[in-house]
């Protein structure tokens, strides 16, 4: 064969390979989440999106639905594991009673911050496989930072909570049952409303919403509490999963904790923004409680992790084991990111 006719040749093959192949493999695949684009469980979709579209080299596209435009708040779970969405992020505090084991991570065991919270979690479930998450395969997890409380009239000492209609969802509703405030439990996506009307005289959830979902508009106070986090999932339909090709599975797998750490990092710094950006353009007031006062708290809400406890080991779990755990990566988690 002439030796001008190689490049050429080999030009050919490969264009008839690319052609033959990438089509063959390209797939589309869709991710739907709850909350509005700009709010952090929204970001982070957005981040893992581009890194799986960019590690695959395109041969996976992802389309994203913020919003609840594809499935809510409260069906994402059932809707992945349907088919109605390939991907979805669902938060477990909607629906309590039915992750009896991560809801370990909804008690108030003080944590610090979110990129501690989500990579314990993130242990938690390498180590233990929660059941309920038996139909699904668990591509992320994260969770929200440490809960504060943001209202419209001040909450300066526990006192002020007595009866105030506060939303939250999960423990955190029972968390505001105990320090005597009337809880509403709803999702994050129907509070804007629920605040926009006054049905609700504030909320228990991180801080970081007052910018992103502009609650300093209508929270003019905030009272620094680190009451609980919120523990999120990202899951995918079996069947999907499985009808994935070894190496684009690989890229989803090996990004799962790198991408629970980047979603912590990401949003605990947006905690710091939002508040400065609540303070100095909004004229929000931060109060928090004295030492004193944060022990009577602790000790109100402290027999939550019992009850927990209790429960989870009538459905079999091991739950001083799993407590165990949690709190030594706690505190193995919470050293190295200070
Ligand atoms: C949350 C949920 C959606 C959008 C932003 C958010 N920031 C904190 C949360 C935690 C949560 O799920 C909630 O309901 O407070």
């Amino acid at each position: 064969m002439p030796r001008k006719l190689i490049i050429p040749i080999l030009a050919i093959c490969l264009s008839l390979l690319l052609a033959s192949v990438a089509p063959a493999r390209a797939m589309t695949l869709s991710y739907a989440n709850f909350p509005p684009a700009g709010t952090f469980p929204s970001v982070q979709m957005e981040r893992w999106k581009k890194e799986v579209e960019k590690r695959t080299d395109g041969e996976v596209t992802i389309n994203t639905f913020p919003g609840g435009t594809l499935l809510g708040a409260k069906n994402m779970l059932r809707g992945v594991t349907q088919g109605q969405a390939d991907i979805g992020n669902l938060c477990m505090a909607y629906q309590p009673g039915v992750f009896p084991l991560t809801s370990v991570m909804e008690l108030p065991l003080r944590f610090r911050s979110s990129r501690a919270a989500s990579l314990v979690l993130w242990e938690l479930f390498q180590k233990y496989e929660p059941q309920a998450f038996d139909e699904v395969k668990v591509l992320t997890v994260f969770t929200s930072p440490p809960s504060s409380l943001m209202t419209r009239k001040p909450v300066k000492s526990p006192q002020d909570l007595k009866g105030m209609e506060l939303r939250a969802s999960g423990s955190a509703s029972d968390i505001l049952d105990r320090l005597g405030a009337t809880p509403v439990s709803m999702p994050m996506s129907d509070t804007p409303e629920a605040l926009q009307k006054g049905m609700i005289e504030g909320l228990l959830s991180s801080l970081e919403v007052l910018l992103d979902l502009n609650f300093a508009q209508y929270c003019p106070n905030v009272t620094i509490g680190n009451f609980q986090v919120y523990p999120f999932a990202v899951v995918m339909n079996k069947d999907r999963w499985e009808a994935l090709p070894e190496d684009v599975q690989k890229v989803m797998l090996d990004l799962g904790r790198k991408h629970a750490q980047w979603t912590g990092e990401y949003v605990d710094a947006h905690v710091d923004k939002a508040l400065e950006y609540s303070r100095t353009k909004h004229d929000v007031a931060v109060h928090e409680f004295s030492s004193k006062e944060r022990r009577r708290i602790q000790k109100k809400i402290r027999p939550l992790i019992g009850e927990w406890k209790d429960k989870a080991r009538k459905q079999g779990l091991p739950a001083d084991e799993i407590l165990e755990d949690v709190r030594a990566w706690q505190k193995e988690f919470t050293e190295q990111g200070e």
